[in-house]
Order: structure tokens, then C-alpha cells, then sequence
């Protein structure tokens, strides 16, 4: 058993090589992305036994996908390799300053990992973690792959913890009604991780929990001011570190790999929110999706800090 299991669909990355409209970049250098294997990276980085599962083409960007985040730490020996279908990729631009609008170009439509459902996956795999780690991404990939979602948060004795990161991307949902969709899918989590500009056009926490009371463990993200949790009758807030962004993309995931590493350790609510907010800053202040987080024990001394010095 390992401690967590992260299923969801990667692409490789290309971050531009300089500011500008997607039309105007003359070139664009490579990363990883994928908000489920970003999490799973981070939690190996930090020292946790983790799986990945997926589909990728038998092409060399999925070759380069299992090969990178193979290098983190993580298991990817149940990741399937489609020779029929290609591994999705994705563009992306930057604005002049951080937190400027950026445009996202996926080419991930008929991709390999948008043709995973309850019948590719391997049942075993999925059930091999303490935790399964899934995201409202994937629902957005295909029926199938929503048909999975599904399967994998419906209520059943002895399934792992389930942990759901609504990740709401307007951009891929076309017809479906994606709120109501990820809401369904969030009532069958244990652990949901949800951002306050993406919870359902509610304004505070109080009312995100109000509207959904069923998972034990519900983590709503307030951007830089902080995040709040509530977790059975308790309502707790911790400020984040304030820290010069250069990219957001990337923090959720990162904040959710911190909360769920000091989840798995059996910290109090409150070093769990700090592993997260630090986890997120390591990868604010990078340009990729992605970054290697600090040691355990450098984490650990941050976290202690006292209140003063966390805001
Ligand atoms: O959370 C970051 C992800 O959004 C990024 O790595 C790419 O998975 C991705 C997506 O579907 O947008």
C-alpha cells in the first residue's frame, strides 16, 4: 500500500519564452503539467511513497512524461502507454506582470488519458493508496472519464480517503453544467479542496460548507489571504505568507500536496493549512507548473514559526 494514489491526465508544457499574446511568441520551452501527477511529485518530493495512474501515447512526449515525473519519486509503473491515441499537450502565455490574464491553448481533445474510464483502469491500482487524490479535471475530459469520477467517489466501504480538488478550468467544459456537475462529485469526497472564486458563486466559507456539508474535511481557498477549513465542528483560517508571484499556476496543486503530506503525518489543522500555504509558495515563485519543494525538516521549521511571523 503506498500513500497515495494520484489519478489524472498529464501534458507536457510549454511556457513561453517571453510576455505576449499566444500569436506573438516566437518560442516556448518545455515542462510538465497535470494537476493530479503535479500533487503526486510534490508529495514524493516531500518523502511520500506515491502512484500515479494514467494513459499517455506511446509517443515521446509520454515518454517524456513517465521518464519526468518517474524522476520525482513517483510509481508510474500503472500508467498505460495507448498506441492509438496521443499524449495531450498544452501552451500557455504570460501576461507583462504576474497575475495578468494568460491564455491556455490544450491540444488534449481524443487524447490518451481522455479515453481512460472504469474499464481501462485497473481497479487495483486505484485502490492501492491510503489516499486517492483526484480532481474536477478529469471529469471534464470525456463521458468516460467523468463516468470514472463517478465510480471512484461513490460512497462504498473500504475505499481509500478520498481527496477531490474541485479544479474548475471553464476552458474545457463545453455543454455540461460544470458546477453542478463538480459539486455532485465533491458531496462523494472526504477531503475536498475548493477555491473560493470557483465555489459556485458563493462568497464566503461559511456558505461553501453550508452547501456542502457532506465531506469530513472541507479546505476552501482564499487566493492570498488565506484558507479556511472545517472539519467537523471546527472553523479554522490560516493566513498565507505573502510572497512575490511569478506564476500561479501550479499553487493549488502544491498547496493540496502540503495539506495532504501533513494529513498523512497526523498534523494538527493548523500545520496542515501552513504545509500547504508553503508548499503553494514554493511553486508561486517559479514559472512552471511545478517545484521541488523544500526538505521535510526545512518545512517542519517554517511551520513552527511562531503566529507573529505567519501573519
Ligand atoms: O493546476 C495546474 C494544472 O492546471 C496544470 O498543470 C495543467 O492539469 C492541467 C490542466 O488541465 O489545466
Amino acid at each position: 500500500v503506498v500513500d497515495v494514489v494520484a489519478l489524472g491526465e498529464s501534458m507536457v508544457t510549454f511556457l513561453p519564452s517571453r510576455p505576449g499574446r499566444l500569436a506573438d511568441v516566437p518560442s516556448f520551452e518545455r515542462g510538465i503539467g497535470g494537476a493530479e501527477s503535479n500533487v503526486a511529485c510534490v508529495l514524493a518530493a516531500a518523502g511520500h511513497s506515491v502512484r500515479w495512474v494514467s494513459a499517455v501515447g506511446a509517443d515521446g512526449f509520454g515518454d517524456h512524461l513517465v521518464e519526468e515525473i518517474g524522476s520525482y519519486g513517483v510509481d508510474v509503473t500503472s500508467v498505460r502507454r495507448d498506441p492509438a491515441r496521443p499524449t495531450g499537450i498544452y501552451f500557455r502565455t504570460a501576461g507583462d506582470r504576474a497575475g495578468d490574464a494568460h491564455e491556455v491553448a490544450y491540444y488534449r481533445a481524443g487524447s490518451a488519458a481522455s479515453a481512460m474510464s472504469a474499464a481501462t483502469v485497473d481497479p487495483a491500482a486505484v485502490r492501492s493508496g491510503r489516499v486517492l487524490h483526484l480532481s474536477g479535471i478529469t471529469a471534464a475530459l470525456s463521458p468516460d472519464c467523468l463516468g470514472l469520477l463517478r465510480e471512484l467517489t461513490a460512497r462504498r466501504p473500504g475505499r481509500p480517503l478520498v481527496s477531490f480538488d474541485v479544479n474548475h478550468r471553464p476552458g474545457l467544459w463545453r455543454d455540461t453544467d460544470a458546477p453542478t456537475v463538480l459539486r455532485d462529485l465533491a458531496r462523494g469526497a472526504d477531503l475536498v479542496f475548493v477555491g473560493q472564486d470557483e465555489a459556485w458563486g458563493l462568497h464566503s466559507p461559511e456558505a461553501v460548507r453550508a452547501a456542502l456539508p457532506e465531506p469530513e474535511v472541507l479546505v476552501v481557498k482564499q487566493g492570498a489571504a488565506g484558507a479556511t477549513v472545517f472539519e467537523r465542528r471546527d472553523v479554522t483560517f490560516v493566513p498565507a505568507p505573502r510572497v512575490d508571484v511569478v506564476a500561479e499556476v501550479g499553487a493549488g496543486d502544491a498547496f493540496a500536496a502540503g495539506f495532504l503530506s501533513a494529513t498523512l503525518r497526523a498534523l494538527p489543522v493548523r500545520d496542515r493549512l501552513r504545509h500547504g500555504h508553503l508548499m503553494a509558495a514554493a511553486a508561486l515563485t517559479v514559472p512552471g507548473d511545478l517545484a521541488t519543494p523544500a526538505s521535510r525538516e526545512h518545512t517542519d521549521r517554517l511551520v513552527a514559526l511562531d503566529d507573529a511571523a505567519w501573519g
